[in-house]
């Protein structure tokens, strides 16, 4: 059943959506495909949820990629729209209106990896393993990973790792800026909910902001990037949120954001 594809877990403007196939190693067959597609987009609307973290159940897998058993019984038609659904989710997250963080707890290959670079930021267990192996498969990195990858750790080592699809520990997603951060198994979940509390502190609207900016001007030219940012900057200015900042230094207290 498709509702049972993933779990939900809301906490004070955190919602932690997981893949929850850990049988399967997380593989996204289409029902999970689209159980988090509909997430996605109920989130985008849910003023009370800030952060989100995407994680993988179970200890092995964050998320393994493609369903391949799934896969390998499709028609080519069948094929385009899942490529098609799996790409548009990918941008979904790259472009949803609050930051979202993968809590890579394990394996991360093909589209596991690709969901991870949709996100905004990557914390992974030291046990984590991710690599763009479609090349392997005899496909390419088609879900974002070889426009995302490269601009992420730019274009040399992007090469490297997706002409030879080969897996990289922690430690060197760490070295490459791959990963954000690297923790503890044990203490993967508690790193990622420490990074979203801090998030938190910041202001919703300055966040999606922020968050636009840096996306739509890392795509252009510097002047182009620094009229994006000036329109975004333009947006907080009315908002009470931005009046409640100063008011709390003033009063020498944290802020209370609304979102408004
Ligand atoms: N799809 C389906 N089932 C999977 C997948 C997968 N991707 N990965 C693992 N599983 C299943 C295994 O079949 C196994 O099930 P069962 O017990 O029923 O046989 C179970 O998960 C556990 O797996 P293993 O026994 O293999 O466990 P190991 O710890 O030995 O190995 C690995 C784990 C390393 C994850 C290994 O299973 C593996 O290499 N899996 C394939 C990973 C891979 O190549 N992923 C990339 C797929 S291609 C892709 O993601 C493209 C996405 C973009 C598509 C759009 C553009 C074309």
């Amino acid at each position: 059943m498709a509702e049972d594809m993933l779990a939900v877990q809301e906490q004070e403007g955190v919602m932690t959506v997981t893949l929850n196939r850990p049988k399967a190693m997380n593989a996204l067959n289409f029902d999970l495909l689209r159980a988090l597609d509909a997430r996605i987009r109920d989130i985008r609307f849910r003023t009370d949820v800030r952060v989100v973290i995407i994680a993988g159940a179970g200890e092995k897998a964050f998320c393994a990629g493609a369903d391949l058993k799934e896969r390998a019984g499709m028609t080519h038609a069948q094929v385009k729209e899942y490529i098609y659904t799996i790409r548009n989710l990918f941008t979904e997250i790259e472009n949803l209106n609050k930051p979202v963080i993968a809590a890579v707890n394990g394996v991360a290959l093909g589209g596991g990896t690709e969901l991870a670079l949709a996100c905004d930021i990557r914390i992974a267990a030291d046990t984590a393993s991710m690599g763009l192996t479609e090349t392997r498969l005899a496909i390419i990195p088609g879900a974002g990973g070889t426009q995302r990858l490269p601009r992420l750790i730019g274009r040399a080592k992007a090469k490297e790792l997706i002409f030879t699809g080969r897996r990289v520990d922690a430690r060197e997603a760490l070295d490459l800026g791959l990963v954000n951060q690297v923790c503890p198994p044990n203490g993967l979940m508690s790193c990622c909910n420490k990074m979203a509390e801090e998030i938190l502190e910041a202001g919703p609207i300055a966040l999606e902001q922020a968050k636009y900016a840096i996306n739509k001007g890392l795509e252009t030219d510097i002047t182009t990037g620094l009229s994006i940012e000036s329109n975004a900057y333009w947006i907080t200015i009315p908002t009470q949120d931005r009046l409640e900042g100063l008011a709390a230094f003033r009063e020498k207290r944290k802020p209370v954001y609304k979102g408004q």
